[in-house]
């Protein structure tokens, strides 16, 4: 039995991803960077400076580092004036009962968030009490595909991976699950998510009965 889930934020409780890829396009579009949904879809869940290094290696574009820092910052003041008046009406349908069901079910709940932001979003969403415990994305040496922000929470509350099931809605997070050893359901497309263990089109549709007697 599963004794914690592991929630990203982006794409699985709120529509924040698509904000993350309209301020990436802005920017590809001021680089003159060819940007689309499908370039976008390797970026998702990739932190900020890792995002940036992708879309430049995709325009063939080298920058020095203090240009890409202030490219990074552009990119955040974008995105953060799209969430600025983010509120509960913002969670996706059925996201707040999925956090409500893990806590009624005596399970434990974790927040593994690529984005420096996430602290205050959930804030805004009113969820910020739902979670046991919020993985600083900071704290960890490696970024998702890497394992490490979903080994971090394991490790906070104290289960081995078995114990735990992460929730994802990018290529790059489902990757990161695995490599923590742990299941990952998908959230979206089926075939972007093929590596998945298990696919639901939302978190509407989260059935935490499903998963916890496996
Ligand atoms: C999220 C998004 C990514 C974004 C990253 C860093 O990850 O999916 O697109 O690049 O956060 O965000 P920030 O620039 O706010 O620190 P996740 O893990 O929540 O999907
Ligand atoms: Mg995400």
């Amino acid at each position: 039995p599963i004794s914690a889930v592991l929630f990203d934020l982006d794409g699985v409780l709120t529509d924040t991803a698509h904000a993350h890829y309209a301020a990436w396009k802005r920017l590809a579009d001021e680089l003159g960077v060819p940007f689309d949904e499908a370039t976008n879809e390797a970026l998702k869940g990739v932190d900020r400076m890792g995002s940036l290094d992708l879309l430049l290696r995709h325009g063939g574009l080298s920058v020095d580092p203090e240009s890409r820092d202030a490219l990074a910052s552009r990119k955040n003041g974008w995105y953060l004036d799209a969430i600025q008046a983010y509120g509960p009406a913002d969670l996706f349908p059925g996201a707040r009962e999925a956090l409500c069901a893990v806590r009624d079910a005596g399970l434990r709940s974790a927040l593994c968030s690529a984005s420096r932001n996430a602290p205050a979003l959930i804030d805004r969403l009113g969820i910020a009490d739902l979670f046991d415990i919020v993985v600083d994305p900071a704290s960890v040496p490696h970024g998702k595909p890497a394992p490490d922000i979903f080994l971090a929470a394991a490790r906070q509350l104290d289960l081995s991976a078995d114990r735990c099931l992460g929730v994802e809605d990018a290529p790059a997070g489902v990757a990161a699950i695995h490599a923590a050893g742990m299941f990952a359901i998908g959230i979206g497309d089926p075939q972007v998510l093929s590596d998945a263990d298990r696919v639901i089109p939302s978190i509407a549709d989260f059935r935490l009965e499903d998963y916890h007697a496996r």
